[in-house]
Order: C-alpha cells, then sequence, then structure tokens
C-alpha cells in the first residue's frame, strides 16, 4: 500500500513510518521540523538523541528490515505543498500527526493558541480538499485525542450517542468539552472531516487517543540512530513519561493538585498497534468512524504512585509532590470511557505493570545525561488570573 505519514519526523510518527515500511508497504513522511523548533524553543530538547530526517532515513534504509522512505519536508499549512505531495505520492491511506500536539503550548498566550489552532485546523482543511481533489478513495487516519470528549457526568461513547429528545430519536456525534484551545482545534478537525465525509464521500477514521507513554517500539530498539524523540518537558512531555525522567533524575514527582484527574492511557507501541489495525481495516466511503484509542484508565496520582514503587525497586528514592494545578479541569470526576472498536479489530493491550515501568525507567537510565532540569516544573497557567499569590 502508499501510505504517507503528516509528521513523520515525530515521537509517534517517526516510528509508524518505520512500522509501514517493515510491512513492506510504500511509505513517504511529510514534517517541517516545528516539533523540534517548539521543544528547542521552550529551553528543553529530546532526551534520546536523534539525527536530522535525512541521517534517520539513511540508516533505516540501511537496516535489514528496513526499505526506502521518501520525505518532503513542508509544512501542511501550505496547502499547494501539500497538495503537490498528495499528487505525487497517490496515496491509499493517509495518517495524520503533524499537527501542534501539546495542551499547555496552546495555552501560553495568543500568538502560540493561534499557531496552534492555524497548524492544526488549516493543515487538515487543506489535507481534505488535497485528498478530495487527487485521492478520492484514499482512508484518512486522523489522530484525534481523548480530551475532546473532556470528561463528563457520563460514560464516553465511541465517536457517537443514541440521544432520545422530545419522543424523536437520532445518532449524533458524542457531546464535545475540551479542556484546552489544542483540543478545541481537534474538536474542529473531527467536524470538518465528518463534514468531508458526509458532503464528498471520503472514508475516515478519527483516532481519539489517550495520553501515551513510553519509547521502544520493536522497530527501533536494538539501533540507537532509529530511536524516537523523547520529550519531557511541561509542555511536550505526556504525564508518565514526565514522571519517569523525573525519578531518574531526582526531581520530585509533578502531580498536578489532587492528582484524581482520570485519564486513558497507552503504550507507544499500542499506537502504532492500532494505527495499522485502522489502515488495514479502512472505513468505506463516506464513513467518518470514531475509535477511543487507550487500553487503560489511571488517575495521575494512581500513575505517581506506580512510578514511585517501581523506581524504589531499582533502588531510587522518589518523592511525590502536590503541585498548585496549573490548568483549569476537574480534579475529582466521574469517568468511564468505551473503548472496544480497536479491541473488536483485534488489538492486543500492553499493560502497564510494574515490569514495564521498569523497563521504561532503564532506557531513560541510558540518556539521563541530556536532561535539562530547568524544563521541567509548569509555567503556563491556563488562567494566569487565577495564579496563586506570588506567581507571575
Ligand atoms: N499532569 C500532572 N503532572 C504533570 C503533567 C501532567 O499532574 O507533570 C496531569 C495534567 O494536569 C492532566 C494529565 O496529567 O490532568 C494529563 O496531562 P498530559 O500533559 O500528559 O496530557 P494532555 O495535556 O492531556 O495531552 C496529551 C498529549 C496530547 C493528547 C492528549 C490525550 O500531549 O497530544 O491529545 O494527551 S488526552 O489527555 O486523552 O486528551
Amino acid at each position: 500500500m502508499r501510505v504517507l505519514i503528516l509528521g513523520g519526523d515525530g515521537y509517534l510518527g517517526w516510528p509508524t513510518a518505520l512500522r509501514f515500511s517493515a510491512r513492506g508497504h510504500e511509505v513517504s513522511v511529510v514534517d517541517n521540523f516545528a516539533r523540534r523548533r517548539w521543544v528547542g524553543g521552550a529551553g528543553s530538547d529530546s532526551l534520546t538523541p536523534i539525527a536530522d530526517l535525512e541521517p534517520r532515513i539513511a540508516a533505516w534504509e540501511a537496516n535489514p528490515a528496513g526499505d526506502r522512505i521518501r520525505s518532503f519536508v513542508g509544512g501542511v499549512e501550505d496547502g499547494d505543498f501539500l497538495d503537490g505531495v498528495i499528487a505525487e505520492t497517490k496515496p491509499e491511506a493517509v495518517v495524520h500527526y503533524g499537527q501542534q500536539p501539546s495542551a499547555p503550548y496552546s495555552m501560553i498566550s495568543r500568538q502560540t493558541a493561534v499557531e496552534t489552532q492555524q497548524t492544526n485546523v488549516v493543515g487538515n482543511l487543506n489535507l481534505l480538499f488535497s485528498m478530495r481533489d487527487h485521492v478520492p478513495d484514499a482512508h484518512l487516519v486522523k489522530l484525534g485525542t481523548m480530551g475532546e470528549y473532556g470528561q463528563p457526568n457520563i460514560d464516553i461513547e465511541e465517536g457517537y450517542i443514541e440521544i432520545e429528545h422530545n419522543g424523536r430519536k437520532d445518532t449524533l456525534p458524542f457531546p464535545k468539552l475540551p479542556g484546552s484551545l489544542y483540543h478545541c482545534s481537534k474538536v474542529h478537525d473531527s467536524t470538518n472531516i465528518h463534514f468531508a465525509c458526509r458532503t464528498w464521500g471520503l472514508r475516515a477514521t478519527d483516532l481519539n487517543q489517550g495520553v501515551v507513554y513510553g519509547i521502544e517500539t520493536a522497530e527501533t530498539a536494538g539501533d540507537e540512530r532509529l530511536i524516537t524523540r523523547f520529550d519531557y518537558d511541561e509542555l511536550f512531555g505526556t504525564v508518565l513519561n514526565r514522571f519517569c525522567l523525573q525519578a531518574v533524575i531526582g526531581h520530585p514527582l509533578t502531580v498536578y493538585g489532587a492528582g484524581h484527574q482520570t485519564r486513558g492511557f497507552l503504550n507507544i507501541r499500542d499506537t502504532l498497534a492500532c494505527v495499522e489495525l485502522a489502515v488495514a481495516n479502512p472505513a468505506e466511503r463516506g464513513d467518518f468512524r470514531v475509535f477511543n484509542q487507550f487500553t487503560e484508565q489511571f488517575s495521575v496520582l494512581e500513575l505517581a504512585e506506580k512510578v514511585k514503587a517501581a523506581a524504589e525497586h531499582l533502588g531510587y528514592t522518589v518523592e511525590i509532590n502536590h503541585l498548585d494545578n496549573p490548568r483549569v479541569e476537574k480534579e475529582e470526576h466521574y469517568y468511564n470511557a468505551i473503548h472496544t472498536k480497536l479491541l473488536d479489530l483485534g488489538l492486543e493491550p500492553t499493560l502497564l505493570g510494574e515490569e514495564l515501568v521498569e523497563s521504561l525507567l532503564h532506557t531513560i537510565e541510558r540518556y539521563k545525561g541530556n536532561a535539562i532540569e530547568s524544563s521541567i516544573d509548569p509555567h503556563t497557567r491556563w488562567n494566569p488570573a487565577k495564579s496563586p499569590a506570588g506567581q507571575a
């Protein structure tokens, strides 16, 4: 299959490109290296050493499992550039990770909020037009987020809910309560993709993904030149990855508030498995499918306790700190999200046992000398008017 991966230099995009290449697909990647710039601009860097895209691809092509990967350097916000790539590569599946993925980054300022929504909403809209005009039969696999739903006081369904209102029934998109301007951008994307499916007959799968953790995947383990990036800073590091890095370098774990905020989580290996399953089982023409892509639910405090236990087992001393929550989010809430569609397609979840946390800690140990500790503590507040006394 011809597979185009947007954001192919990123945390998930790079290992996804290798996975499809290892399976014998014809892979092309697009990236403008914005993630590298955003993280650098935040005074941080990937913990793992990552080469530039071209040498990385050359290392993969020299690998026994490797095959040719074509690369295109440019941004999805540039509609003419993207149109040219789609027309040239004629993908049968497009996996779209080419977005600004950080909730805190979107909340720094008006400028970063506008940048986030421009990159995400305009980029996605450009893609829909290019697919309509050049590859209307191709399958769009879009990385959405569980955060589109927020934390409603009812069970979260997979994309749609049957509603009975004033004696009439319909199946409608599940209500959205996004928790940051980044999450809002993903809601806007979902609306636009759904519209394109209904109106132009495109086929799409929105993967409403939970919080990802982990570093190594089958293709990247064993060859350091192929390792994916690993972020742990306040903006781009996801919570479990951050806690593991913090435990290894002796930084108190940064639990925001009480830590009872509950989210869906999944291992990076399962992200790749889910994307593969979605591509292998495409949506019908005109269909906008939504899969909730996570394997387990945890509260933030439960994760901190798991990391503390595993790290102490390895001889570390770990302190858990409860910081004043820089975000505006519910700390006590009901959370039960349905996630059966990917399991029905054959997903075999990688569960977060102590062994898995220990193996993540061991991988981080190899690179702990690269950690920039000053990038860890949170400074971005969702509502600056609510800053506690003494803080800017
Ligand atoms: N949190 C802490 N301490 C930290 C960092 C985070 O307590 O040091 C808490 C946050 O307050 C939040 C939870 O952990 O309640 C998750 O935060 P996160 O930064 O790991 O994840 P989030 O901002 O929700 O965003 C991440 C990805 C995003 C993806 C989303 C999936 O960056 O791209 O869409 O996870 S979801 O959370 O399901 O919306």
